[in-house]
């Protein structure tokens, strides 16, 4: 039978021996094709090494493929619970992906240190083997000319503690990728500087928080950060794919329907919600590839297939599950939603103060994501246990925590946001009368939480630092007062502070509103958060005076479009002029004098916003080359 099948699949790759693959690029965050194109690559990941046979010949692959799956993923274990790494396997396994016509991802499959004190998952313990594994297969890939490879550096970096993904990775794992990715990335850089590499994150690839706090040396390169869920018994952190799709291009490079333990059953309820994030209903909008764990008929719940193999049909509940999601192809849905009782208007004069219960309409994962829209406890974890609409009468259909800062005299205060779960986030309308950066202030409690905080504009990050860069996408949010921080004190002691980068303590950040009109402002708790009270965004007066409104010293910018990428400008005052792409990215800066400049900027066909700065405010414009 598998003979026969073999010799179908050779029949059919040679039919389809045109059909090459694109390369893979990222615009933005999303993961393109070569034409620029969103793509979701869906498959399933092998299992070691000593599972092969199910991953061995081309008729293997020609069955995921048969399957609906575009790509695989191949888990490389390297170390002595199983055979070792196998790096002709591996290579065979590109080259039947290659002959297939799909994608593979080649994962060194970090999972703890046997040889150590057999707990902890330091990428840099192996770093030399895992430097000749990465050399040897990216001039192998080189060799070959192929375009069909992703590299996975590190599979689940981990302190092998439970427990809350910031605090336990803040100290270590973080900087063990850091130092493991200055080794392994050139490599890369000098082979195969085109491909997908897709970097690991703490917490077995759940504090996906870290590449925006404190960013990587990506070298140029194209990366992408991995997220890990498993259905049974991870469901509190699916919030965190959800919301730091605003800020970094993301791949589920492993995910199972049972719990992390590869076993207990199968849970289809969390596992539909992890494809429902995955297929667009995220903060960012971004269509997330995933792999599935695993194509394997070993005696777990997690594995694909039952003894006998998949030419007897002996799918697993789970095999199962996955076929029928492949079988769906691009299934795509995004987050809608809408103004509560109209936009929430900023006049960029006045100081601004969000009304936080007047979040937008549209439900869970629309509006929102809120992590328990039935009490969950989920100890050790801190995360969300409030109880949907904490108090009667406010928004009591929605499953946002809202309560007030001043319980005995609610008048006095404000009502905030409460019970924060990491990865949670909360969607305003917000109508902006002058686009610029915003210094901003929130009003917060002594806490006992990791208090990471971060904002978007339209799905995208809005954070910028005091030269306008958007380095560190997340805040932590400071204490009030001068408050205990014991747990369970100090949650009624509310007081103004300024959001810090534990990473970049003496700048200032700003919010970046890159064009008047309605947004959707974004709050995103990238940890667990004591309590958000409100938020003041702080007006410039300057822009209310028609003397000083910089808009105004914008004599003109012209033309628009442009034809051959340069631009003419027109001011009244010196200022700084700064180009963005339509991805935020500067790609030009530089000073002008009053009057009229000509600026060279050699700019690429595309939409562009150009922010014009001077010492009395900020203005933005947009434009086009053609
Ligand atoms: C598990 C396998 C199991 C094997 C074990 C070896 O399912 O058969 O005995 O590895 O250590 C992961 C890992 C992945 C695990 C999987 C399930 O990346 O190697 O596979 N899992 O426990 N992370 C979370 C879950």
């Amino acid at each position: 039978m598998k003979k026969l099948f073999t010799l179908v699949s050779l029949l059919m790759a040679f039919a389809f021996s045109a059909n090459a693959l694109e390369g893979l690029k990222l615009v933005g965050n999303q993961l393109c094709t070569e034409s620029g194109k969103p793509i979701q690559l869906r498959g399933w990941s092998t299992h070691g090494a000593w599972f092969k046979w199910c991953a061995d010949d081309e008729s293997d692959i020609a069955a995921m493929k048969n399957e609906g799956a575009n790509m695989a993923r191949i888990a490389n274990y390297f170390e002595s619970v199983d055979t070792g790494s196998d790096e002709n396997w591996v290579k065979g396994f590109i080259d039947n992906c290659a002959k297939q016509g799909i994608y593979c991802i080649v994962d060194w499959h970090v999972l703890r240190n046997y040889d150590g004190d057999g707990s902890k998952g330091n990428p840099m313990d192996k770093v030399s083997d895992a430097k000749n594994f990465f050399r040897s297969i990216t001039s192998y890939v080189r060799e070959k000319n192929y375009n069909h490879v992703l590299y996975e550096l590190c599979n689940e970096p981990n302190y092998n503690i439970e427990g809350d993904p910031y605090e336990l990775g803040k100290e270590y794992v973080w900087k063990w990728i850091k130092d493991y990715c200055n080794e392994i990335l050139p490599i890369i850089k000098d082979k195969d500087p085109n491909a997908i590499v897709l970097v690991g994150t703490p917490q077995w690839d759940q504090a996906v928080v870290f590449p925006f706090l404190d960013p990587i040396d990506e070298m140029g390169l194209k990366v992408m950060y991995s997220f890990h869920y498993y259905a049974g018994d991870q469901e509190r952190y699916l919030g965190l794919l959800s919301s730091a799709s605003a800020f970094i291009p993301l791949f589920v490079t492993e995910w199972g329907l049972s719990s992390h333990t590869g076993g207990n059953g199968i849970s289809t309820k969390s596992a539909d919600k992890l494809m429902a994030v995955c297929n667009g209903k995220n903060l960012g909008g971004q269509i997330i590839s995933w792999a599935n764990w695993s194509w394997s008929a070993q005696d777990e719940s997690s594995a694909a297939i039952r003894n006998g193999g998949y030419d007897s049909k002996n799918w697993s509940e789970s095999g199962n599950y996955i076929r029928e999601q492949l079988r769906k192809g691009d299934n795509f849905s995004f987050c809608e939603s809408s103004a509560y009782d109209g936009a929430q208007v900023f006049d960029g004069v006045n100081d601004f103060y969000l009304e936080l219960d007047k979040f937008d309409k549209g439900g869970n994962y629309n509006a929102y994501y809120d992590f328990d829209e039935s009490w969950v406890a989920c100890s050790p974890i801190p995360c969300n246990s409030g109880a949907a609409g904490m108090y009667d009468g406010i928004r009591s259909d929605d499953y946002v925590d809202v309560g007030y800062t001043n319980e005995n005299n609610p008048e006095d205060g404000y009502l905030s946001l409460g019970y924060i779960g990491q990865g949670e986030w909360v969607k305003y309308t917000i109508d902006v009368k002058h686009p610029g950066d915003y210094e901003f202030e929130t009003y917060t409690t002594n806490h006992i939480d990791y208090n990471i905080i971060a904002f978007t504009v339209d799905g995208k990050n809005a954070l910028v630092d005091e030269d306008g860069n958007e380095i560190h996408r997340a805040l932590e949010l400071q204490t009030s007062g001068s408050g205990t921080s014991e747990e369970g004190k100090g949650y009624d002691q509310w007081g103004w502070t300024t959001p810090v980068c534990p990473y970049a303590k003496n700048k200032k950040f700003r919010l970046r509103f890159n064009e008047a009109g309605e947004h959707k402002l974004g709050i995103v708790f990238m940890t667990s958060t004591s309590g958000l009270g409100s938020l003041k965004i702080i007006g410039d007066p300057g822009n209310g005076s028609d003397v000083n409104d910089v808009n105004n010293q914008v004599v003109s910018l012209w033309p628009n479009p442009s034809e051959d990428g340069s631009l003419n400008i027109s001011v009244n005052c010196d200022a700084d002029v700064t180009i963005f792409n339509i991805q935020g990215v500067a790609v030009y800066s530089g000073k002008i004098a009053a009057g009229e400049t000509k600026l060279d900027a050699s700019l690429a066909s595309g939409v562009y916003y150009v922010t014009v700065k001077s010492e009395n405010g900020i203005s933005t414009k947009k434009f086009t080359v053609k």
